[in-house]
């Protein structure tokens, strides 16, 4: 049984896909992602969950722009828990993805099964998880298991069945509503989460118009919930989100609305096992 009662939330600031074409709102150089996981973190986010850009607003794995993101975060938002994407974009190769490890983050992304991505197709071979885990076992980064699909699930609990992770704490994503992946739906996450061992954690990640009912559900259900432009724009229908802060705050009060507290980030480094 898992005792943590807080909700953790997670703000995904950038992600791979969205441009500022889409939402000129969008940060994207390591100045404008650090202020904006700052002013996540105050609204109450306790994770960030970062991609970067080069300098032309293209996703990159650079480990020296990581680097320079997530000292300039740590300077501006200390105590928050920096987790980088290890899943890039869906072009990149296995050694491009790893590079945001070199940053020394506190948690990474684990993909563990490859998905349809829209037109794309986000690879995530046995092989490739099984060395994305032991670079993170190496460098003692906690994983956070990125689930798109049930079977990703199932293969998230088979590494730990394995022992090929061992871990004090488990934490698992569900990104719901990719098109061509699992849908959006009360029954995807129910089933998803009964999946996971006991005293492990998870987070619901609604993608588009599903971001606000699936972070509802989560908030009601037990569950943590990650926001952000990485998965949708909008603050409300037609009105394009101008911070990551807003959609932070309208969990917050979601949250606050059913007598749910917002966990900070310290409870969160001692839940999961990280250095405070
Ligand atoms: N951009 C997606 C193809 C992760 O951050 O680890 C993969 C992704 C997952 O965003
Ligand atoms: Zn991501």
């Amino acid at each position: 049984m898992d005792d943590f009662k807080k909700l953790i939330i997670t703000a995904a600031i950038c992600g791979a896909e969205v441009t500022r074409d889409i939402n000129p709102y969008l940060p994207v150089t390591p100045e404008e992602l650090s202020d904006e996981a700052k002013k996540c973190h105050d609204a109450g986010a306790t994770i960030v969950h970062l991609h970067v850009r080069d300098r032309e607003g293209k996703p990159t794995q650079d480990a020296e722009i990581f680097k320079k993101t997530v000292r300039l975060i740590r300077e501006k938002a200390p105590g928050m828990i920096v987790q980088v994407s290890t899943g890039g974009a869906t072009w990149m190769s296995a050694e491009e993805r790893l590079q945001s490890l070199e940053s020394e983050p506190d948690m990474a992304t684990l993909s563990t099964g490859t998905t349809n991505f829209g037109r794309d197709v986000f690879m995530n071979k046995y092989g490739m998880i099984e060395r994305f885990s032991a670079e993170m076992h190496e460098r003692g980064i906690i994983p956070e298991f990125e689930c798109f699909e049930v079977g990703h699930v199932n293969f998230a609990n088979y590494l730990i069945k394995k022992g090929l992770v061992n871990l004090k704490h488990y934490h698992y994503d569900f990104v719901l509503g990719v098109p061509g992946a699992a849908p959006a739906t009360v029954e995807t996450l129910s089933l998803m989460k009964n999946m996971i061992p006991g005293g492990a954690s998870w987070c619901a990640a609604g993608v588009g118009r599903h971001e606000l009912n699936m972070a509802a559900v989560a908030i009601a259900t037990g569950g943590h919930v990650r926001v952000g432009m990485e998965d949708n724009i909008y603050i409300e229908k037609g009105v394009l989100a101008k911070s990551n802060a807003e959609l932070v705050e309208r969990v917050v009060n979601i949250s606050k609305n059913l007598n749910r507290e917002i966990a900070v980030a310290d409870e969160v480094r001692r839940y999961f096992g990280i250095s405070v």
